[in-house]
């Protein structure tokens, strides 16, 4: 059983993806401490923190994740991160590793799209000086767009002439034509209401009066609900940055009933220095500062003569963090890339659940209450039922299963939609048992 939550980075090369990827996953972290099966060169474990039921059920203390790790009842749990590499200007045309990197994005939930806000990386990545970075949202979109637009509008004719002669529901239709890009129903489902919400489409559901516009329009929303997008508006810390990001902000501010621009909004853009948190990191784990990621602040012997288990900084690395304290810390509030992994998690609204043998000691068996209490969390869609999720964890509780309650003791319905806080502490029971 595992979360198969997986956050692709994106971007132009130079943007700052592997420098986002090494500022967010753990190297230190226990080899194997995740439930990936697998771990290629070009992914990572990021940790997702939320708040750990252990606590408000008085059994921190017992709190034992089987991955990751809890601390005071702040808990952190693995999400894969794939760094997709090779992507420029023209890869929908096979440029570059073009449709590599393209087949590497059905497996996303999530992206994460890194953008060089310093303008000193052209859209090929090499060194430029005033380039606006505007360019590589509009781009990133548009590859992405005629990839999925190409492949469906080359099978159109047929697939109306299809649809027409069975009867299909417009969104079975285009389900079944979208399918290949790692699609549920649902998306397709919302991408249809949105459409019909916004009136975007005269025709509305009628696939067969679809005008090409239309269907352009159609992979447009079903793009912004497949392909939920956080931006992460990377080098703050270098000059020209902050006007790059107040013109970036003030293009994609929020419209009511209006679709996404390039399919961001102001709420998913959050704005990073990985340069930064990485060297941050590389201070704590030699012993110079005390810092955890997301603090404002940093300490050092300098500021607190008391911390004697830290070192003495030499000139260049005090000067290097006076900057990061300026540039970053006390403009921007904190290094920006543990937001970012917050905001990929719930820009889907994925639900923290946590399966326990026991509602009474939540631990990983229904008689021993001094064993580890909370061991599994798994992050699912919204919208899971009971039984989906049983499903999800194991064909056989699946196949066996007798019912399932929560907290409390109260029964569950298998079509009871997982809600956080109110029934994802479940306990499954099997006719097996
Ligand atoms: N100033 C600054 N430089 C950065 C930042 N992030 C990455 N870089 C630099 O940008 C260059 C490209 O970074 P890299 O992570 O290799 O980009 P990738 O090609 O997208 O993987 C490297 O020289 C990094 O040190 C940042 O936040 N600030
Ligand atoms: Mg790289």
């Amino acid at each position: 059983m595992s979360s198969s939550f997986v956050v692709a980075c994106v971007g132009k090369p130079s943007a700052g993806k592997s420098s986002f990827l090494n500022a967010v996953t753990d190297a230190a972290a226990k080899v194997g401490n995740f439930p990936f099966t697998t771990i290629e060169p070009n992914q990572g474990i990021a940790y997702y923190p939320l708040e750990c039921p252990c606590s408000k059920h008085g059994v921190s203390k017992q709190c034992k994740p089987r991955y990751g790790w809890c601390k005071n009842g702040r808990r952190f749990v693995p999400i894969r991160l794939l760094d997709v590499a090779g992507l420029v200007p023209g890869a929908s045309e096979g440029r570059g590793l073009g449709n590599r990197f393209l087949d590497d994005l059905r497996q996303a939930d999530v992206l994460i799209h890194v953008v060089d806000a310093s303008g000193t990386t052209d859209d090929n990545g090499r060194e430029a000086k005033g380039y606006d970075p505007v360019g590589d949202i509009q781009w990133l979109r548009s590859e992405i767009e005629a990839w999925v637009f190409g492949n469906i509008e080359r099978r159109w004719p047929g697939v109306v002439r299809r649809h027409k002669a069975t009867k299909s529901l417009a969104v079975d239709t285009l389900h079944a034509q979208l399918a290949g890009y790692g699609t549920t129903r649902d998306i397709v489902q919302r991408a249809m209401d949105t459409v019909v919400r916004l009136q975007l489409i005269e025709a509305r559901d009628d696939i067969s009066q679809w005008s090409t516009e239309d269907l352009r329009r159609f992979v447009g929303v079903f793009l912004d609900q497949r392909f939920p997008t956080i931006v992460a508006l990377n080098k703050i810390d270098m000059p020209d940055a902050d006007k790059n990001i107040a013109a970036i902000l003030k293009r994609y501010r929020r419209q009511p009933n209006v679709v996404l621009r390039d399919g961001v909004s102001e709420e998913n853009i959050v704005l990073t220095s990985a340069l930064s948190e990485c060297f941050l990191r590389r201070m704590v784990k030699q012993r110079f500062i005390e810092y955890t990621t997301g603090d404002d602040d940093f300490k050092s012997l300098d500021d607190d003569p008391a911390l004697t288990e830290l070192r003495e900084l030499d000139d260049k690395a005090r000067r290097r963090l006076d900057n990061i304290r300026d540039l970053v810390l006390f403009r921007y509030g904190s290094t920006g890339v543990q937001e970012v992994i917050v905001r990929a998690v719930e820009a889907v609204g994925f639900v923290p659940v946590y399966p326990v043998k026991s509602v009474v000691n939540f631990g990983a068996s229904s008689t021993d209450s001094s064993s580890a209490a909370f061991q599994d969390c798994v992050l699912v869609r919204p919208g899971t039922t009971v039984r989906e999720f049983a499903r999800k964890m194991h064909n056989q509780l699946d196949v066996n299963f007798a019912g399932a309650e929560t907290v409390g003791n109260l029964q569950l319905a298998e079509d009871d939609v997982i809600v956080a806080g109110k029934n994802n502490i479940i306990k499954i029971t099997t006719t097996a048992q």
